[in-house]
C-alpha cells in the first residue's frame, strides 16, 4: 500500500552567533520583517523547507478537490451545485499559485507531481478520509475550510514573498468556502428535518477529530516548528493554531445545535480557552504512513488524472514549440 513517508529532519535552531555572516545577515532580514525574495540569497535549508511545506499544501489543495468532486453531480439544488462547482474550482487555483510559488524555488511543477505520486511528499492527512452524505459537504467547509483558513490567514504574513502573496487571495476564497459551507449545516441542522439534523451530527462526528489533525502533531512532536518559526516560515505553533480554531468552532456548534464530540470539551475561565481532547495520534500517523480509509484511492485518481492528461501536455507542447518556431522565422 502507499505510504507518504514520516521522516525527521528536526535539528535545534542555532544561535544567531553560530550562523556564517551571510546566513546572519538573512536571519537578521528575517528578523526585521523583510520579505524574502526569489532570486535574493537563503540557506539550502530554507529553501528546502519552503519547497516541502509550500508543495505539500499545493498537494493538499488539488488533492481536496477529490472528496467534493464527488458530490458536484449529486448536490440537493442547482445554486448548491453552482457553489460546490466554483469552490472546487477555487481549489486547483489554489493549488497552481502554490505550486508557482513552489517554482519560484527553483523546483519543477513536474518534479513536485512527481514526489506527491512516489510517496515522497504529504497532502494533508484529512483527505483521507471520505465524504459519506450530503451533509460531508457542509462539514467540510465549515471544519476543514475553516481550520484552513486559521492556519493560513498567519501565512500572508510569512517572510516568502511568492507564498505570502498567494496567501492573501488564498484566504479571501476560503472564507466564502467556510461560508458557504456553515450556511449548509444552517439548512440542515437549524433548518432541516430530524433527518438532516442527524446527517449534519453524524458529519460533525466524522469530521472532528481529523479536522483537528489538519494542525499537525502536538507541538512537542513537531518536527520543523521551531526553525520555521525562527525563518517565518510557520507564524504559529500547531498548537496555538488548534486552540484558536475549538474556540471559534465550539459556539459555532453550539449555534447549529450540534454537540462536538468530546466530552471534555468545556470553556475554562481560569485559561480564557476551551479544554478540549486531543485527538488520536496513532490515528494520525497511521493515515500519514498511507493506513487511512481513501489513500491509496485518494493518489491512484491524481496518477490517472496525469497519465489521462499526457496527451493534452504534448499537444500544448508542440503547439507551443510550432509557435516559437513561427515567430523565430518572422523575425
Ligand atoms: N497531514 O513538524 P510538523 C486545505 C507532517 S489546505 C499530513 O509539525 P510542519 C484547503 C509534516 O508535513 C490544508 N502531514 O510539520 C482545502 C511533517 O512531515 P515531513 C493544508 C502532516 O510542516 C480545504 C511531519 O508531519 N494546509 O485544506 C500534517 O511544521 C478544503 C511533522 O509535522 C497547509 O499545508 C497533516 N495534517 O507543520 C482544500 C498549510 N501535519 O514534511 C480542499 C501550510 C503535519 O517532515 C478542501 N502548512 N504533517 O515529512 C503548514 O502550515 C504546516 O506544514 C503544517 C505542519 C501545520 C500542516
Amino acid at each position: 500500500m502507499y505510504s507518504q513517508m514520516v521522516k525527521s529532519t528536526g535539528k535545534a535552531v542555532p544561535t544567531l552567533a553560530e550562523l556564517s555572516p551571510e546566513d546572519r545577515a538573512f536571519q537578521k532580514r528575517i528578523d526585521r520583517g523583510e520579505k524574502i525574495e526569489p532570486k535574493e540569497y537563503m540557506p539550502d535549508a530554507y529553501r528546502k523547507n519552503l519547497i516541502r511545506q509550500i508543495g505539500q499544501h499545493a498537494h493538499s489543495e488539488i488533492v481536496g478537490q477529490l472528496p467534493e468532486g464527488n458530490w458536484i453531480t449529486r448536490a440537493p439544488t442547482l445554486e448548491r451545485k453552482a457553489n460546490l462547482l466554483a469552490k472546487v474550482q477555487d481549489e486547483a487555483g489554489h493549488g497552481l499559485y502554490l505550486y508557482c510559488a513552489a517554482e519560484t524555488l527553483g523546483v519543477s511543477r513536474d518534479e513536485l507531481y512527481q514526489m506527491l505520486h512516489d510517496g515522497q511528499m504529504k497532502y494533508s492527512s484529512i483527505f483521507n478520509y471520505p465524504t459519506l452524505t450530503w451533509a460531508d459537504m457542509g462539514a467540510v467547509g465549515w471544519l476543514v475550510d475553516g481550520a484552513a483558513i486559521m492556519n493560513q490567514v498567519p501565512l500572508q504574513r510569512t517572510s516568502y514573498g511568492p507564498y505570502a502573496r498567494a496567501m492573501v487571495r488564498i484566504c479571501k476564497e476560503e472564507s466564502f468556502h467556510q461560508r458557504q459551507g456553515f450556511h449548509i449545516m444552517i439548512a440542515m441542522a437549524k433548518n432541516g428535518t430530524p433527518e438532516q439534523f442527524r446527517m449534519a451530527q453524524d458529519a460533525l462526528n466524522r469530521f472532528w477529530y481529523p479536522s483537528l489533525m489538519m494542525f499537525g502533531p502536538s507541538d512537542k512532536d513537531s518536527v520543523h516548528s521551531a526553525q520555521s518559526m525562527a525563518w517565518k516560515i510557520k507564524m504559529n505553533t500547531n498548537d496555538e493554531l488548534r486552540q484558536k480554531f475549538v474556540d471559534e468552532t465550539a459556539p459555532q456548534a453550539e449555534f447549529l445545535g450540534l454537540t462536538i464530540p468530546d466530552e471534555k470539551l468545556k470553556w475554562n475561565e481560569a485559561t480564557g480557552h476551551y479544554d478540549f481532547s486531543e485527538p488520536d495520534w496513532n490515528e494520525f500517523y497511521d493515515v500519514l504512513n498511507g493506513n487511512g480509509p481513501c489513500n491509496t484511492e485518494r493518489l491512484d485518481t491524481r496518477k490517472k488524472a496525469w497519465a489521462d492528461g499526457a496527451w493534452v501536455r504534448e499537444g500544448m507542447m508542440a503547439h507551443a514549440e510550432k509557435k516559437a518556431l513561427k515567430a523565430a522565422k518572422a523575425g
